[in-house]
């Protein structure tokens, strides 16, 4: 376990000191050598094929929307490939301790993590999972996709579109680097209040979450401005709203979720983080703070994002059914209108993310009504894609037997009470 003992501070590293790189730790140290190894082939074989220039032009000064679309998914799918090796950690961690039918591995009672590593990797395993793997490859499909389909040459705004890409980059960065300077947090993906406050976590950990939180979320907000104007104002000429691809419904009600929820979870974090560099109480226990207050401004962003990663998923499934059962998809403007209601009301759910902390039975009832009435646009969506496979013409090549796949989940997750965005979750 790392000791945080804030050291002397100086103007350019401030408190950067080498105790805040954990060269103790073997599995950090092996995990850094590999990836440093890594790194230093990858450089090596750019530089001998003199790749530079190509990338610097072609990539990272692009404002190509497929081109940063790419990038987007190659971010999010290298991020998969992090979050996947958490989870492959966490499980042989459970898999190793002891248990009650575990006797313990080699005789370490305790698995082989510590239980602050095992805290870390379980807190970034869920922050990148679903907000730097998930939703960049999603908003980079979006990217490539929207413009393509409606017609546009670009999105609305392509400068914008690099700057919204590259803060998430810059987040994914910061993640990165929490693996070998400092520490990750331990408070969870949801940054359990109160132990993301300074008294219960003073290392840096919390802090290198809340600002890759918030840098990706800031970028995650400008990319759903664009989708809505691109939607919006760049259709072709003769577009008119019911000749609207289903996909591009599904971003549009995506992306009105993204704007309208990102910003509290920004607001969010700027309290926690006054509370934690200048001492306010905005979510502490005593001295006016209230506990819940976070928790609420946090589900009131949490609960619809499980909506912006679930919708454009929707929307895949609207675009893969109808082509490989050769026939149109079945009710398309109950399908768009089942799009924006699952929109609409993923406002009025959040609470049911923590009935038991004592809001009342009231309070507690309107929520879970409100949840139950998603189930009525899913279930919309549900029957048309029945309907688009009834009588088709199916081919069962991947892409449908995708598709197929992920309705019979959304099927067997609604019979066991779980909405299809919280499957993921
Ligand atoms: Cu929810």
């Amino acid at each position: 376990m790392l000791v945080h003992v804030p050291g002397p501070w100086s103007p350019f590293l401030g408190r950067l000191a080498l105790k805040q790189i954990p060269y103790q730790n073997p599995i950090l140290v092996g995990t850094f050598l590999l990836m440093a190894t890594f790194g230093v082939a990858l450089i090596a074989a750019m530089s001998y094929r003199r790749a530079w220039g190509y990338l610097w032009r072609e990539w990272i000064t692009t404002v190509d929307h497929k081109r940063i679309g790419v990038m987007y998914c190659a971010v999010g799918l290298l991020m998969f490939l992090r979050g996947f090796i958490d989870a492959v950690m966490m499980r042989t961690q459970q898999m190793m301790a002891v248990g009650p039918k575990s006797p313990g591995f080699l005789g370490a009672l305790h698995g082989y993590l510590p239980p602050y590593h095992f805290g870390q990797i379980y807190s970034a395993h869920g922050t990148i999972m679903i907000l730097f793997a998930i939703t960049p490859i999603l908003v980079g499909l979006m990217n490539i996709v929207v413009p393509l389909q409606v017609g546009a040459r670009d999105m609305a705004y392509p400068y914008l579109n690099a700057i919204s890409f590259w803060l998430t980059a810059a987040a994914v960065a910061l993640v990165m680097v929490s693996l070998f300077v400092g520490d990750f947090s331990h408070a969870g993906w949801v940054g359990l209040i109160p132990l993301t406050e300074l008294a219960y976590s003073p290392g840096v950990g919390v802090d290198y979450w809340i600002w890759a939180v918030q840098i990706g979320s800031i970028g995650t907000t400008l990319a759903s401005i664009n989708i809505i104007v691109t939607i919006i104002k760049m259709r072709a000429p003769g577009m008119r709203w019911t000749r609207l691809p289903i996909f591009c419904w599904t971003a549009l009600s995506t992306s009105v979720v993204g704007l309208s929820s990102f910003p509290v979870l920004t607001a969010a974090l700027a309290l926690l983080s006054l509370d934690r560099y200048v001492g306010t109480h905005f979510f502490t226990g005593g001295l006016g703070g209230n506990l819940m207050l976070y928790t609420d401004l946090f589900w009131i962003w949490g609960h619809p994002e499980v909506y912006y990663v679930v919708l454009p998923a929707f929307g895949i499934m609207s675009e893969i059914i109808p082509t490989f059962s050769e026939k149109p998809l079945f009710g398309y403007i109950t399908m768009a209108a089942a799009s924006v209601a699952i929109a609409g009301i993923s406002w009025s759910v959040w609470l049911h993310h923590f009935f038991t902390m004592g809001a009342g039975p009231g309070v507690n009832a309107f929520f879970s009504v409100a949840s139950m009435l998603v189930g009525i646009p899913t279930g919309v969506k549900v029957f048309n894609w029945a309907f688009t496979l009834y009588k088709g013409r199916i081919r069962f090549d991947v892409p449908m037997l995708w598709a197929l796949a992920a309705l019979a989940l959304l099927l067997i997750g609604g019979a066991y009470g779980h909405d299809a965005g919280h499957a993921v979750y």
